[in-house]
């Protein structure tokens, strides 16, 4: 049976602190989905130096992460997670294929356009070949399904052009594989900023996992809703995009849909609805938390994980490196 489930391979940057739009939008549907795929989840931590990162902070955070991913549920017994630096064939890959990618595709991707943009005084060759990482990244585990983000979509269609070239010069080397963006994927928007997703990049409407229970309470306290006094709790996402985020965090977490919220909270202000999603936000990240805060003090645990991953992971790297090596014609011993 093992044999015949589809794999899926995604890669997540330790560039910040995990926030509920990641745990709700990516973290919690992989973490649904293991018992269906085989998969493997790794962090990227080659892809954040094409932004300058202070190493003392990369190396923390490559371990916290890791703790967060298996408190929010994903399972290292069921799914590979590793450090993507820990497998030398992703750099090995990418440079292989750096040779059969196009100066002209690269050059027509949105985000070294807007990384580009944002960090003019650090436009590094690795910014521009990112995505040949990101395709040798994939590749490598001969995926058939790539979760990501929206966002992410054009690199994994160029990882599709690259493996297609590659796959119509030497044979059927590379599985081809689909994104796979998940219409559940439920778009947080910041709490502060109902019109922006929620990001990191603006802490005071950001929800992060570690945030402890007081500080989440305040941020929903504080959460934009709109002066209707006389139907407060609708969804109207048009009109009400504060309460219809608020309606979506909370429904996601309690599994109720719109109409019993609506019910629920008839007659009521926000002075109880706003209270009464953080106290449904806490209580979902508590566990988590706490797990986490476990989790990151056994360190020797974490590390085994990773020396597991790295292991798992190299192995089917190993595979597909070795096929490409021959198949360009590099001499084997
Ligand atoms: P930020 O905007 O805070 O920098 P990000 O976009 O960098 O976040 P990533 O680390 O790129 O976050 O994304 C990790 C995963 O979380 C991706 O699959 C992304 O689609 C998802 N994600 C990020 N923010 C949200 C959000 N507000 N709602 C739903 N999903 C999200
Ligand atoms: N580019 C992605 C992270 C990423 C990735 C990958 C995702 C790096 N390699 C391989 C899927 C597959 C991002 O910035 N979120």
């Amino acid at each position: 049976m093992e044999e015949t489930k589809k794999r899926m391979l995604s890669g997540i940057q330790p560039s910040g602190d995990l926030h509920l739009g990641n745990y709700l939008g990516a973290i919690k549907n992989w973490a649904d989905r293991a018992d269906e795929f085989e998969c493997y989840y790794f962090m990227a931590d080659m892809h954040t130096i094409t932004v300058r990162q202070t190493p003392a902070d990369l190396r923390k955070r490559s371990i916290n992460q890791l703790a967060q991913y298996i408190a929010c549920g994903l399972d290292p017994e069921k799914n590979v997670l590793f450090l993507q630096s820990h497998v030398p064939q992703h750099a090995q890959l990418s440079w292989v294929l750096s040779c059969y990618t196009m100066f002209g595709e690269l050059s027509r991707m949105t985000q070294f356009k807007d990384k580009s943009a944002k960090h003019k005084d650090n436009i590094n060759a690795g910014l521009f070949t990112y995505p040949v990482l990101m395709a040798a990244d994939i590749l490598l585990y001969q995926p058939d399904y790539v979760p990501v983000g929206e966002d992410q979509k054009q690199h994994v269609e160029l990882t599709r052009n690259i493996a297609q070239r590659f796959n119509s010069i030497y044979g059927d080397v590379f599985k081809i594989p689909e994104p796979y963006i998940s219409k559940m994927g439920a778009r947080i928007y910041g709490l502060t900023t109902p019109g922006e997703k929620m990001s990191k990049s603006i802490p005071e409407g950001c929800v992060f996992l570690m945030d402890d229970p007081d500080t989440i309470a305040r941020k929903f306290k504080r959460a934009v809703t709109d002066s209707d006094s006389v139907n407060p709790v609708r969804y109207d996402r048009e009109n009400k995009p504060g309460v219809a985020n608020l309606m979506n965090i909370y429904a996601t977490l309690t599994g109720k849909s719109f109409e019993e919220i609506e019910k629920e909270f008839e007659g009521k202000g926000y002075g109880v609805f706003k209270p009464a999603v953080g106290e449904a936000v806490i209580e979902t990240l508590r566990p988590i938390r706490e797990e986490a805060d476990r989790l990151i003090k056994d360190k020797a645990y974490l590390d085994d994980i990773y020396r597991q991953g790295a292991e798992r992971a190299s192995y089917i790297a190993n595979k597909t490196l070795r096929k490409v090596y021959k198949k360009v014609g590099f001499y084997q011993i």
